[in-house]
């Protein structure tokens, strides 16, 4: 029987603790949850604590311990193979694949300029090409899915897909950086969740600031 703990940093800030965290509430996966607050002035030494990439999330199962959003949400989706953490289809859940790990490793403009705020008001800023860029690839990946799976997530039910695009939601809102309409229905739907209201509330309730992540 697995006894998870699922390490996550401040819930305003830290787009990858929210990834694995809003899949494992949306599939009923029962888990403990820690808050290491993130420390950028002391270089996060503590987070040595917990894993050995020194960042959060980190996922503990008894003694296993699993770092990197994408590898824990594959860990899970591997535990609990009842739950449907991926398309059931094969080749809907090789889109969905392709379409987290691109997000994964990619839209680095995206993540370094617009970086995820729970607690800041919707405000356009000005955003350099690169962003411009980003923002239409993930326009067109959501509209791909949505077209075909009719909705309302982006392979119908809520897969580790929408895991990996949520972060992406509050940055599309709160720098108010797309006017598609099929964006916004999409995002529309995750906001409703319950889960990611009880983040979005943790989030605004928390005090502590990070500069570098106030634009
Ligand atoms: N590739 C990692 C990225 C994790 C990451 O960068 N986490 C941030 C918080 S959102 C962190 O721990 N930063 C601490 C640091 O860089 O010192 C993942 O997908 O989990």
């Amino acid at each position: 029987m697995a006894s998870l703990e699922l390490i996550i940093g401040n819930k305003n800030y830290s787009s990858w603790s929210m990834r694995p965290w809003i899949a494992m509430k949306m599939l009923d996966v029962p888990f403990a949850e820690t808050m290491a607050r993130l420390d950028f002035e002391n270089h996060n030494q503590h987070l040595r604590d917990y894993s050995p990439s020194a960042k959060v999330p980190v996922l503990k199962n008894g003694d296993e311990v699993i770092w990197d959003s994408l590898a824990i949400l594959e860990y899970v989706a591997e535990l609990f193979p009842q739950k449907r953490f991926w398309p059931n289809d094969q080749a809907k859940r090789a889109r969905a694949r392709s379409i987290s790990s691109q997000m994964h490793s990619g839209f680095a403009d995206l993540r370094n300029e617009c970086p995820m705020n729970m607690r800041r008001a919707p405000r356009a800023i000005e955003i350099s090409k690169g962003v411009k860029r980003d923002v239409a690839q993930i326009e067109g990946l959501w509209r791909a899915a949505l077209e075909q799976s009719r909705g309302p997530f982006l392979f119908g039910d809520f897969t580790i897909a929408d895991a990996m695009f949520a972060p992406v939601v509050n940055r599309f809102l709160t720098y108010e950086l797309s006017s598609d309409p099929l964006a916004r229905t999409y995002s529309d739907a995750i906001t409703a969740l319950p889960a990611w209201q009880e983040w979005a509330t943790a989030a605004r309730e928390e005090k502590w600031t990070i500069d570098y992540a106030e634009v």
